[in-house]
């Protein structure tokens, strides 16, 4: 088994919900078990500003998937959700995002690991550190350093 960290996001049509459904799907994948989840966070979007704010959240796994396999299946679920893939960073209903996969490090086409924007948006941080406040990231190191250097990024717990 092998621990991973998914990236949970929404700025469409109900974010709160889709989220919410979303770690109830995570809980319910094939040969994995769903640890932790964390808060859910309210955030300024990143990277395109003309949108709405997202919720997001992160959960953590134990799995028996290789990555490949639970990235097809984190695509699934998003496609479920109505995904549509218009343009970077563009709203949508439902984001999930392989974030860590143990230790390992991947850099192929479609799939990279650990996700090569994670260490800079506090959307993805603020979570991660909740659940896992140790946590090193593969090659880049402390997830709490990182976020102390996202400092300018608003991200506000969303009450419980
Ligand atoms: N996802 C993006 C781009 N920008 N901003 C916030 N606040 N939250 C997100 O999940 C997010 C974003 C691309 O995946
Ligand atoms: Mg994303
Ligand atoms: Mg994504």
């Amino acid at each position: 088994m092998t621990p991973a960290y998914i990236g949970v996001g929404s700025n469409l049509d109900e974010p709160l919900l889709h989220v919410k459904q979303a770690l109830q799907e995570l809980a319910a994948l094939p040969r994995s078990r769903l640890t932790r989840h964390s808060s859910l966070y309210r955030s300024s979007p990143v990277g395109f500003a003309q949108q709405p704010d997202y919720i997001n959240a992160v959960a953590a796994l134990q799995t028996g998937l290789d990555a490949r396999a639970l990235l097809g299946e984190l695509q699934k679920l998003e496609a479920r959700h109505g995904r549509k893939r218009s343009f970077a960073n563009a709203p949508r209903t439902l984001d999930l995002d392989l974030l860590v996969f143990g230790e390992r490090q991947i850099a192929e086409p479609d799939l990279v690991v650990p996700h090569p924007r994670m260490h800079e948006r506090a959307f993805v941080l603020q979570p991660l550190i909740e659940i896992a406040p140790d946590l090193s990231i593969p090659g880049r190191g402390d997830a709490a350093a990182w976020l102390r250097r996202c400092a300018d990024q608003k991200v506000e717990r969303v009450a419980p």
